[in-house]
């Protein structure tokens, strides 16, 4: 039996709230059914137990008893072993939601996360870096697309593959970045109208709201 605790921020400021990547695990523990516990650490100060746990001293972490995992991504694949509604069971499956675990990661969350910085301080001026920053999302966009064209999810059924992949895209919907890119958008409207994503999302603004309060903010 997992004995499941997520680790997440005590706080963050407006702006982050409902893209903190606890949100992921979330989701796939709410998919999964999984019973959970949900920890805090301080946003401010990230002292030696936070760095033991995750040594960038980011969130989110995962234990599963003894174990302590750090990276989405990684506990997103932990959480797989544990329950087929995360990963196929079969080989060709699970292969298949692997690599599709690591492009949203390593080949779309890496323009998308540069692209949707540039919107959320503004710097997306034209400058050189903008643009570059722009196409480089486009191209991911571009190859996304007829891939989503074709299939409903990813790997066959739902799997973290899709939790991680409409993860990426949705701080570029927020800023409608997905416009000319309508598979795209679909698949994240399908993605993100399950009623697990649904309770995570609110889990997670309500874990902040709960933190303001507390601050008598
Ligand atoms: N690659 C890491 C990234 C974690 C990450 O960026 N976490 C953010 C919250 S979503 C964070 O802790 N930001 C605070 C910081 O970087 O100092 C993962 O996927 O777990």
């Amino acid at each position: 039996m997992p004995d499941l605790t997520l680790t997440t921020f005590d706080w963050v400021p407006e702006m982050p709230r409902g893209l903190v990547r606890d949100l992921r695990v979330r989701w796939a523990l709410e998919e999964a059914r999984l019973p959970y516990r949900v920890a805090s650490v301080p946003f401010g100060d990230r002292g030696p137990t936070h760095l033991a746990h995750q040594p960038f001293g980011q969130v989110p972490w995962l234990t599963d008893g003894e174990l302590s995992i750090f990276e989405s991504g990684a506990i997103l694949l932990h959480l797989g072993e544990l329950s087929a509604k995360l990963m196929p069971p079969d080989p060709r499956g699970r292969s298949e939601a692997t690599k599709w675990v690591f492009a949203a990661l390593n080949s779309v969350e890496m323009a998308s996360l540069p692209w949707s910085m540039f919107k959320f301080t503004g710097s997306d001026d034209g400058s050189p870096a903008a643009k570059f920053v722009d196409g480089f999302l486009k191209i991911r966009l571009k190859h996304l697309e007829p891939v989503l064209a074709g299939r409903e999810w990813l790997a066959g059924a739902f799997s973290v593959a899709d939790i991680l992949m409409a993860d990426v895209l949705r701080p570029v919907d927020r800023f409608d970045g997905l416009a000319d890119h309508p598979s795209c958008r679909a698949y994240l409207a399908r993605a993100i109208a399950r009623p697990a994503f649904i309770k995570a999302r609110e889990d997670q603004m309500a874990h902040f709201a709960a933190a303001d309060a507390k601050r008598g903010a």
